[in-house]
């Protein structure tokens, strides 16, 4: 046995050495031996080590569908010593990379004393072909990758984009540049002295090509969301917006959009101000967004249920120097009806019953003021201000959103909290990786907080525009004043509508901030972001297969469109509508298709 073992690694090791022996035996032979036949030639033969391109890993949605793919592309490159040795195949040259030919003849002029010069990077190997088979002395091609977005800008700050040499600038592409990109392998190989390569001497690396990366986007989620979000942008004038669709239980973004945006396929370096992934690396001041969080923390306090009455009577209230008012006096309210109405003077007197730190530490523990920790490069983690740094206002407006500030990804990840019963779990952008989950809130307050913002987007809510037929949804508008340079309150507006969707069994959790909306075409959060919200969400519960959680008014509605339907086709076939077919659409909805085939001819 151990004899057996010594005589393998003897017989391993020996065809090894043998290996070795042999190219270092073929070097010596072309380089020194055969040289003079070579020389004969009259060229020159060098040992080179060479890199072997590999290709960066594809980045895939979270079911498969390519986001960024590298495709070989060729770059033709040229030796300008060779080059300028036959300047008259220059004005040929110029013309097959359609470039004028004083300006080739300066570049390859200033490379005079060099042996490489790119002419024409990354072009495809057809186009790179029809060039190389002019046969001009000196002009070479070599393999490269080139990434492609298929995406382009719906989801172009997300993923950002590599440079020419194929690594990764900003994004995800440069988060997981170690794991994408492959490692190029090397050899040694002869070449002439005009660079034409000879032969293959010896593999020094062999390439790896790199690591693909799955995604928890969805790319029909995310294409939904841009689209709305853009024909929002447009419809009221808005100079910027953001939003984030979350799975709640597992903290996976399933879309992000911002708007601006560029081209990742042709990066325009002027316009770093659209590059920015709004979502992760700019703060707002949360506004109304804020009451619900306020109304847990009193919740779970315990010094308040939902039917507790409160009194916002007459609208605005003196606090030190500051008056702080509701859009209308609400008069006497319970602590559900402040969020269905969105009571500034409510917030307020919510938070008056809490201590500064308990109120502190149990917004902190949302998320807010720190990192999300979604690995997305330059997180910011907005503002919370600790309350030794409070002064006379600071808790009260803090309580209805103003003086803190978050990023979009912050909300998101604070209502996936309301919406999985509690437990705030770290955002990420990578399926299969570990999620950090903590317990914020105990499962019987994020229930009552769900209820009561189901009332928002019902009649009375603020946010009816983003009820969605056949599904309960919990939801809160958000009108906030900018603060601007000259420290007051502006006339311009960001405008909020955060929610969870389905109550019964949530979800997803979903974020759209609107910065600047024109504020003569309407500007509250229920008109201008609700509708996005809204529409990505009815896309995506139909899309993951989502199962209604408000079947009847599913159902009525349904009967209600068949009996306005069977009454139109009567119209049209001149008789008289039959009531009572209409009656028994709406009682008994599975009966309709039947009676309506049946009544028809
Ligand atoms: C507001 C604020 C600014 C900061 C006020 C919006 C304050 C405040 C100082 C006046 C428009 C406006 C710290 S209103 O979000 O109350 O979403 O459908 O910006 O109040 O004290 O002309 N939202 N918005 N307040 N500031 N400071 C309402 C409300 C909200 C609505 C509508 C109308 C504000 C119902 C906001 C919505 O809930």
């Amino acid at each position: 046995m151990r004899y057996n073992v010594r005589s393998r690694v003897l017989m391993v090791g020996g065809a090894m050495a043998l290996c070795s022996v042999a190219l270092v035996g073929r070097a010596f032979h072309l380089q020194v031996v055969d040289n003079e036949f070579y020389r004969k030639q009259g060229d020159e033969r060098i040992l080179r080590e060479i890199a072997i391109p590999t290709s960066r890993g594809m980045i895939t949605d979270r079911n498969g569908e390519p986001l960024a793919v590298s495709t070989p592309v060729e770059s033709v490159w040229g030796n300008p010593q060779e080059l300028l040795a036959n300047p008259e195949r220059i004005p040929e040259l110029a013309e097959a990379l359609d470039v004028p030919v004083d300006y080739l003849t300066r570049k390859i002029s200033q490379r005079g004393s060099k042996e490489f010069m790119y002419l024409k990077r990354r072009i495809s190997p057809t186009a790179a072909k029809r060039i190389l088979a002019r046969g001009i002395p000196g002009v070479f091609s070599q393999r490269e990758f080139r990434r492609f977005y298929p995406q382009g800008e719906a989801l172009a700050h997300v993923l950002g984009f590599t440079n020419i040499d194929d690594r990764g600038q900003e994004g995800l592409e440069l988060a997981f540049d170690d794991w994408l990109r492959g490692k190029p392998g090397a050899k040694r190989v002869i070449r002439d002295s005009r660079g034409r390569f000879v032969e293959d001497v010896e593999l020094i690396r062999a390439a790896e090509a790199g690591h693909d990366l799955t995604l928890t986007i969805d790319r029909r989620i995310q294409y939904l969301a841009f689209r709305e979000l853009r024909s929002t942008l447009l419809r009221t004038g808005a100079s910027a917006g953001s939003a984030v669709v979350m799975d709640v239980d597992t903290g996976e973004i399933l879309a992000m959009v911002n708007l601006p945006t560029y081209n990742p396929n042709a990066v325009d370096p002027r316009n770093a101000d659209a590059r920015r992934n709004r979502a992760v690396t700019d703060v707002v001041e949360p506004g109304s967004t804020m009451k619900p969080i306020t109304v847990a923390a009193a919740l779970s306090a315990g010094v308040v249920t939902p039917d507790t009455p409160v009194d916002v009577s007459p609208g605005y209230m003196s606090l030190g120097r500051y008056t702080i008012r509701d859009f209308r006096n609400y008069g006497m309210q319970t602590v559900t009806g402040l969020i269905t109405k969105s009571s500034n003077l409510g917030a307020v007197k919510l938070a008056e019953k809490l201590e500064d730190d308990y109120f502190h530490e149990f917004v902190s523990s949302f998320g807010y003021g720190q990192k999300p920790g979604s690995g997305f490069p330059g997180e910011s983690s907005g503002v919370l201000p600790p309350p030794e740094r409070w002064y006379g206002s600071t808790k009260a407006t803090m309580s209805y959103g103003y003086g803190l500030s978050a990023t979009p990804l912050q909300i998101a990840t604070a209502y996936a909290a309301l919406g999985n019963g509690g437990k705030r779990v770290t955002p990420t952008f990578v399926k299969g990786e570990r999620h950090e989950t903590r317990e914020v809130l105990s499962p019987q307050v994020a229930d009552q907080v769900m209820q009561m913002m189901q009332t928002v987007t019902e009649e009375g809510g603020t946010a009816t525009q983003a009820a969605i037929l056949g599904y309960h949804v919990a939801g809160k508008t958000g009108t906030a004043r900018k603060f601007n340079d000259t420290g007051g309150y502006s006339r311009r507006y960001v405008s909020f509508f955060a929610g969870v969707v389905p109550v019964e069994n949530p979800r997803f959790s979903m974020v759209v901030v609107v910065d600047d909306p024109d504020a003569s075409k309407g500007y509250y959060g229920g008109l201008v972001s609700a509708p996005v919200f809204k529409n990505v969400m009815d896309g995506a519960l139909r899309l993951m297969d989502v199962p209604p959680d408000d079947i009847d008014t599913w159902l009525a509605a349904q009967a209600e469109a068949d009996a306005k339907r069977r009454k139109a086709a009567d119209a049209e076939a001149g008789t008289a509508p039959v009531v009572p077919v209409v009656q028994a659409a709406v009682s008994a909805p599975s009966a309709v298709p039947a009676v309506s085939r049946g009544a028809a001819p």
